[in-house]
């Protein structure tokens, strides 16, 4: 059934209406830490949908570090192909005998979240919020940049919420141009640093904003984004890793895995435009390798 259809029939729960948060931003603002720091301070059963635009799912494979509630949504984009998908997971909670206290959405770094916002407000569930990760430390660079500057405009200007991440990494001065550019592009919209006010106030937001909801925009005919797969070395050491990456064309905006060291470590390699993290997995953490996942625009 289509999400903005009415719905017949008789909601599930007793009526209840189970608040849906969805999480947006671009590639690598930071939505699976967003939510790893939620998971981790709240006791809460709250369902969590990840959807990762790659073949490997490694977000799923973070989150369900904190919580065994995951479904994934994998290799597509739940505002566009994979809309069934999303459609399908909704159906499997409305199954469950026990509705969850909340459900968290990771949508991918390039979905519109205006466009996956009719299925939270579908039977038996209501959007609380539209949460939209904003990098600091990386904003100015992708609005400028033409490929990229409509998708992240018009995350922003779907939020209820912007959550500024990254502001540890951010000069002042940049800070103030990225309010001023906020301030400009989502005048009526609360921006929260998560780095200095915390992620708690993030759940249960109920800031949504009236309208802008009930109709689903056209798909996007063109997406510059190109999502492809580069097997690792297993094992691959860290100067390997180093130099894979350091080969990338500067086109890339996003990459990561889980790699496998020397002495079966293993390795969550990230990076998010010029920025690197490769930080080792505990062992008792341990996923199986995977490789890496590039993300380019062009
Ligand atoms: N310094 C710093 N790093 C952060 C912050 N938030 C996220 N990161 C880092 O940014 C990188 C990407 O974070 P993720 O949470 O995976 O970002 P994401 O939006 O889920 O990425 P995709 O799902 O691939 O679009 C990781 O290396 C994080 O550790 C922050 O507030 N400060
Ligand atoms: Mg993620
Ligand atoms: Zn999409």
């Amino acid at each position: 059934m289509m999400p903005d259809e009415p719905m017949e029939t008789i909601a599930p729960w007793d009526g209840r209406r189970v608040p849906v948060s969805l999480i947006g931003g671009y590639l690598g603002s930071g939505k699976t830490t967003l939510i790893n720091e939620l998971l981790a301070r709240t006791d809460r059963p709250i369902a969590v949908l990840v959807n990762d635009v790659g073949e490997v799912n490694i977000d799923a494979a973070l989150i369900r570090r904190r919580s065994s509630d995951t479904i994934e949504l994998t290799d597509g984009c739940v505002c566009c192909s994979l809309s069934e998908g999303l459609g399908a997971a909704f159906d499997s909670l409305r199954a469950r005998p026990e509705p969850p206290d909340h459900v968290l959405i990771e949508l991918s770094g390039v979905a519109d979240p205006h466009r996956v916002a009719p299925w939270a407000n579908s039977d038996g569930f209501r959007l609380d919020a539209i949460v939209v990760l904003v990098d600091a430390d990386q904003v100015l660079e992708r609005l400028a940049d033409p490929l990229t500057e409509p998708v992240v405009r018009r995350q922003i200007e779907a939020g209820d919420l912007l959550a500024l991440s990254k502001t540890d990494l951010t000069d002042p001065d940049i800070r103030t141009s990225v309010d001023a550019v906020l301030a400009d592009l989502a005048p009526h919209t609360p921006v929260m640093d998560i780095g200095t006010a915390g992620v708690a106030g993030v759940l249960d937001a109920g800031t949504r904003r009236p309208g802008g909801t009930s109709t689903v925009p056209a798909p996007q005919l063109f997406d510059p984004h190109q999502v492809e797969l580069h097997p690792l070395p297993r094992p691959a050491s860290l100067e390997q890793l180093d130099q894979i990456l350091d080969d990338l064309p500067p086109s890339v905006v996003r990459a990561k895995a889980i790699a496998a060291g020397p002495d079966r470590q293993l390795f969550l390699v990230q990076q998010v435009g010029s920025r690197r993290l490769i930080v080792p997995l505990p062992q008792a953490e341990a996923q199986p390798p995977t490789d890496l996942v590039v993300i380019r625009v062009g």
